[in-house]
């Protein structure tokens, strides 16, 4: 350990992050060590680096507290509509960076603890990140807790305390191996468990007849659902919101036959399988796997939660006046709940279920309640993640839910026929229980027991109207809705790249932290000359910084001076990460082939977990990795080229890469990215975009204006009119010499001499069965558009005034954006940006 250099200490305190009073950074002394030795139980000769991360964290977690507790009361107090996000996943990330900036209690912990001679970013690399998310779907729910608590809204977020999150990911000998990340190995100071507020959650059993007629559910089998709490603060405004997290908990009722039968042992050590159920997050991304298990977690979630919602409206305050029976009439001005895409769907059964047989409402009233409460975002077009559960898996596990289906299934039908008499065809596509395939899909049950469904970014709403959902568009038009995704401008610019959000703070103010519109202001720079110097400045300062770290912990060189040229995201055949490996081939066969040709200094990074069961894709990033080799022992290259895969990307690694980041590579097959959100990361911290027009890309495109990105590729309807026609592999394989080259020198392993066949399934597949991501079909003018790329690259002037302009159009793609649409298009709540009281003044 050792104290940081004075000078850069110095540099922090000139700052937008508030000036460190005395008082607060003794303060901060005070209660680190009060907390190391109450709490950690520990003395300064005995102390680990890690007790000191853990008193620095309960330090930050005491200044939540009291704004935690006032923002309950004070949600309670005004009784506003609540909304609740429903997700099988948070990717959250470490917490303690996040606490101190939206507390503005950064420089007074800083100071404290520089004072006494330990370093913050240092115990910051310590905490262990809440890693329970896949990939972009995870990380929305996170960055959407953010805004909604930035935004002042009553929110909770709702999902699952997995004790594994997305695995480990090491990269040996080129090869993806995963390693079990045991997040929760040292106690996490986030959480705090509510074991008074145990839900009881029911599985398997049957549906019996009950003597007043109504439908009975009986020998299910209980699981016990424990939450745990933990803080979301908003940004400067003394809100924290809460994330509720349930853990499965064996309830004793649970072997009772074996308890008393005497074999109390095996009882007791049996409980814990049903405590398997939040053992481990799913790995698979864009992908359903359609295992018990995770139908059991879907359930999981969706029955505690859904109770928990129903418990929470029975005790506000309108209820608690009333003084009478519980009236649900006024349910869906209290309660908005969100879907995350499919995964939380049974929640429109539950809620049926939990009106009609617990709560004593009619069919008619409590569907109706129903829709108007719930909401669905879809954030996937691909086939194989469109979630169909078999029926008998289904029925057996949840019987009453299953009636409670088919007659949602029965009274939708009925609709469907009224509207279209004849056209047999199109109830036989509309039924959300499929006799023939034995399978219910849950899309179709998200759609129908929604009053909105959006996808997450234009082009993505648009195909769900004009594919997959056609048919319910044509039914109920008024419930399509696009939300094109957002990312949080705290994590993503102030936090982690605080030199570019204190530059761009020197002209434009703060006020683009919570309204990233104002970034546009910056436009009036772009022809500053000092201004351009700074952001290069700054960059390159980022791109060293991203290299001593990659040096120090994986022993990787890269050179700042090159450029760096990302593509961190899941690894998935659609994404085309292939694609980018065919132009890495590519630049390396033509520097050997014109050694003196004078070409700009590149490092292209690849990073990014490919599920564990996925085999093509484990195979791309060996591919990856070989040619990564073959690239780096060629004494020819030298310094023009180098290719990393970075091992286990994820959202600690990507706040140091993406600030580092000059070209942002999104280059999927149009019309498979929903929306993606690294480009908008990567954009907002001045990397310039090539891609596709997919996704959110297309709306990148229109705000930063054509001549500032590098757009290529077909578009989706000429993805279509290909496929229609025939897509064929060859056509392309025999008129482009180096695409040949390079798909031959794979096929001949060059990049696997020991192994000349390793790749022989992807040359397969690139050549004889590719038409659903047909690479080749992009390839040249994807080499075109990195010919382009370099031509700007060579005048450092132009290319920062069009990282500037990135920047400055970025606005559009932040989560309170996407907050505030959501707010007033589907929940009917209002935002506000007017400050709780400080905890020291009187209760509201
Ligand atoms: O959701 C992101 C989008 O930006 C991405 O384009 C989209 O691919 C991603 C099953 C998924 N869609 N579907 C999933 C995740 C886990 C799982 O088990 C599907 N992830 C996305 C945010 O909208």
């Amino acid at each position: 350990k050792h104290a940081p250099a004075l000078k850069e200490n110095n540099y922090k305190q000139i700052s937008i992050r508030g000036i460190p009073l005395l008082e607060n950074v003794e303060e901060v002394k005070k209660v680190f060590n009060r907390h190391l030795h109450f709490t950690i139980v520990k003395d300064r000769d005995v102390a680990t680096d890690h007790d000191y991360y853990e008193s620095i964290a309960y330090t930050v977690r005491d200044h939540l507290v009291s704004r935690w507790i006032r923002t309950n009361q004070y949600h309670f107090e005004t009784d506003q509509k609540r909304v609740y996000y429903l997700s099988l996943e948070y990717h959250m990330g470490r917490a303690l960076s996040n606490c101190m900036i939206n507390l503005g209690i950064e420089n007074s912990v800083d100071e404290a603890l520089y004072e006494m001679g330990l370093n913050i970013e240092e115990l910051e690399e310590l905490e262990s990140e809440a890693a329970l998310g896949n990939g972009g779907l995870g990380r929305l729910a996170a960055c959407y807790l953010d805004s909604m608590a930035t935004l002042g809204l009553s929110a909770y977020g709702y999902g699952l305390r997995y004790d594994y999150g997305i695995f480990a990911q090491k990269i040996e000998d080129g090869y993806q191996k995963e390693y079990p990340e045991n997040w929760l190995r040292y106690a996490c100071p986030w959480e705090i468990s509510r074991p008074e507020f145990l839900v009881p959650v029911q599985y398997y059993g049957k549906v019996i007849d009950d003597k007043d007629g109504k439908k009975k559910w009986v020998e299910y089998i209980t699981v016990h659902a424990m939450p745990y709490d933990s803080p979301i603060p908003g940004y400067n405004n003394n809100v924290v919101n809460t994330l509720r997290l349930w853990s499965a908990k064996a309830s004793e009722k649970f072997n009772f036959a074996l308890f008393n039968s005497g074999d109390y042992i095996r009882a007791v050590a049996e409980q814990s399988s049903s405590e398997d159920i939040t053992r481990v997050l799913y790995p698979n991304d864009d992908f359903d796997e359609g295992k018990i298990l995770r139908l059991k977690q879907e359930y999981f979630l969706v029955s505690a939660s859904v109770q928990d919602i129903i418990a929470r409206y029975k005790r506000s305050k309108i209820n608690l006046k009333a003084d009478q029976q519980v009236d649900f009439t006024n349910f869906p001005d209290k309660a908005a709940i969100q879907l995350n895409d499919t995964h939380p769907a049974l929640s429109v059964v539950e809620l049926m279920r939990l009106l009609i047989d617990v709560e004593n409402l009619g069919w008619d009233q409590a569907f109706d309640i129903t829709k108007r409460t719930i909401a669905f975002t879809n954030h996937t077009l691909l086939p194989e993640a469109l979630e169909k559960w078999p029926i008998d898996m289904f029925q057996k596990l949840l019987p009453r839910h299953f009636q409670l289906i088919t007659d949602i299934n029965a009274h939708h039908l009925d609709i469907v026929q009224k509207k279209w008499p004849e056209d047999k065809e199109r109830m036989k596509r509309m039924t959300i229980i499929d006799d023939e395939a034995k399978k219910v899909n849950m899309g179709y049950l998200s759609v129908v027991g929604s009053h909105a469904v959006n996808g997450v970014a234009q082009m993505h709403s648009d195909l769900l109207k004009s594919t997959i959902m056609k048919d319910f568009y044509e039914l109920n038009p008024e419930k399509f809705q696009n939300k094109t995704n957002g990312i949080t401008p705290r994590r993503w610019l102030l936090i982690c790249n605080p030199d570019l959000a204190d530059l761009i703070t020197t002209k434009i103010g703060e006020g683009w932290i919570t309204d990233l519109a104002q970034l546009k202001q910056l436009r009036d720079y772009v022809d500053d000359e000092q201004f351009i110097r700074d952001i290069q400045r700054v960059k390159f300062e980022n791109k060293e910084r991203l290299s001593k770290f990659l040096k120090k912990n994986f022993n990787v060189n890269i050179n700042p001076n090159s450029m760096f040229d990302v593509q961190v995201k899941r690894l998935h055949e659609y994404k085309r990460q292939l694609l980018n490996c065919l132009r890495v081939i590519t630049v390396y066969n033509r520097i050997k082939a014109n050694p003196d040709k004078d070409v700009i200094q590149r490092t292209i990074i690849f990073g990014g977990k490919a599920a564990p069961g996925y085999k093509t894709a484990k195979l791309i990033i060996k591919l990856i990795c070989n040619v990564a080799r073959t690239v780096s022992e060629d004494p020819v290259i030298g310094d023009r080229l180098r290719v990393v895969f970075l091992e286990n990307y994820g959202v600690s690694l990507a706040e140091k890469i993406i600030p580092a980041v000059d070209l942002s590579e999104q280059i999927s097959l149009a019309g498979l990215e929903a929306s993606g959100t690294s480009n908008m990361k990567m954009m907002l911290n001045g990397g310039l975009t090539i891609g596709t027009m997919d996704g959110a890309n297309v709306e990148i495109c229109e705000e930063v204006g054509k001549d500032n990105i590098f757009t290529f590729g077909l578009t989706y309807k000429e993805v279509d009119e290909l496929r229609e026609k025939g897509y064929n592999a060859k056509d392309y394989y025999e008129h482009n010499a180096e695409l040949k080259q390079a798909i031959e020198q794979i096929r001949d392993g060059v990049f696997s001499p020991e192994d000349p066949n390793l790749f022989s399934d992807i040359v397969k597949s690139l050549l004889e069965s590719d038409e659903k991501f047909m690479l080749l079909a992009d390839y040249e003018e994807y080499m075109k558009a990195h010919e382009r790329v370099e031509q700007l690259y060579k005048d450092g002037t132009e290319w920062t005034k069009k990282c500037i302009l990135n920047i400055a159009a970025a606005g559009k793609f932040s989560s309170d954006r996407a907050i505030r649409e959501y707010a007033k298009d589907i929940w009917n709540v209002t935002p506000t940006d007017k400050k709780l009281p400080s905890p020291d003044a009187g209760r509201p």
